[in-house]
């Protein structure tokens, strides 16, 4: 392909047409040596439109409530983007099942578009994939475009905390719920919703979840946490209301421009760290497996290995 074939996929995206989102999408995800410049060409710190991050451990009513939330702005006359990302999954392009199933209602309307994203054994590229991939579908005027992941592992979270908005989904018997909070989640949600509202124990997780906010002394820095059932539409309301307000209450866009170009740069550096890195260590011993045998033949320690990348090109500690 070439620069002027991908000239008309920017424009293409740029009017939303559906066939040149997908393109570029694969283009994005397949790691094509024209995926940069687009990127590029597509990438407005400004833009309108909203990303919204919705994780959760398994089953806590993500993708259920993923639905609701495209019905509602649906409703509001707005193009709603969906990428599902599954790391543990290798499937991508067409919708993972559970979602699709989730998701049906939505699946036939020309106003939402449904990506499922996998991981094909690449963690890194999984989260670089999924922030290029909102960038476009913004850039095709999707807004909002929801992101959800599944887990809350530090893949995921990292995947979710990608949006402009972040929600961690929580619910009712998740055992000693507060245990995985302690572990810091607290902190990945800009709004925590209490989902499954219509089940037992919606009190007690109430309680857990605001003892554990307590910890965070700044009470402005608390996220609102709101109760809702994503399975009967109860309080669903109150959570879009809480996410316009959300949106409103940023110093407007410049805040939420300078916060998202910071998580892109900070992601990007992150990426290519560790590939300039890699690249650096597959040079100079072939591989990680080898640089590994080098050290236990006490040729090298990982410490001189380190040395070596922080004064790359310069010479290393001891060289
Ligand atoms: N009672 C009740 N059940 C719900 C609610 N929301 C979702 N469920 C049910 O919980 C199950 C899991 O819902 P999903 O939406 O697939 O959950 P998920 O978080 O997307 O799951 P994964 O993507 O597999 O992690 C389904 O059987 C839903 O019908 C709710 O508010 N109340
Ligand atoms: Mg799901």
């Amino acid at each position: 392909m070439d620069q002027g074939h991908a000239d008309d996929l920017i424009r293409g995206v740029r009017e939303g047409d559906v066939p040149c989102v997908a393109r570029v999408l694969s283009m994005v995800e397949n790691g094509h040596d024209l995926a940069p410049v687009m990127m590029h060409d597509l990438y407005d710190p400004e833009r309108a439109g909203l990303t919204v991050g919705i994780t959760g451990p398994p089953g806590a009513g993500k993708s259920t409530l993923t639905s609701r939330l495209i019905s509602h702005w649906r409703l509001a006359g707005r193009k709603v983007g969906v990428i599902a990302v599954d790391p543990s999954s290798p499937f991508s392009g067409g919708a993972l099942l559970g979602d699709r199933l989730r998701m049906q209602e939505h699946a036939s309307d020309p106003g939402v578009f449904i990506r499922s994203m996998g991981s094909r054994g690449h963690l890194g590229g999984l989260a670089g994939s999924t922030r290029d991939a909102l960038e476009v579908l913004a850039a095709a005027s999707y807004d909002p475009v929801l992101v959800e992941t599944v887990g809350v592992g530090q893949a995921e979270v990292e995947i979710a905390s990608l949006a402009d908005l972040t929600l961690l989904v929580l619910v009712p018997g998740l055992g000693d719920e507060v245990q995985t909070m302690k572990a810091g989640i607290m902190e990945i949600g800009d709004m925590i919703v209490l989902n499954k509202a219509d089940r037992q124990g919606i009190d007690q997780l109430e309680s857990a979840v605001m003892a554990s906010l307590e910890l965070i002394s700044d009470e402005s820095r608390r996220p609102p946490v709101i109760r809702c059932s994503a399975q009967t539409g109860q309080g669903v309301e109150d959570l879009t209301a809480e996410i316009d307000r959300f949106i409103s209450g940023m110093e407007g866009r410049a805040e939420m421009a300078r916060r998202r170009t910071s998580l892109i740069l900070e992601s990007i550096i992150r990426e290519k760290g560790r590939e300039m890195a890699g690249a650096v260590v597959a040079e100079r011993f072939g591989s990680v497996d080898e640089a590994v045998e080098s050290i236990l033949r006490g040729e090298t320690t990982p410490y001189r290995i380190g040395s070596m990348l922080s004064h790359y090109p310069r010479r290393a500690i001891g060289e």
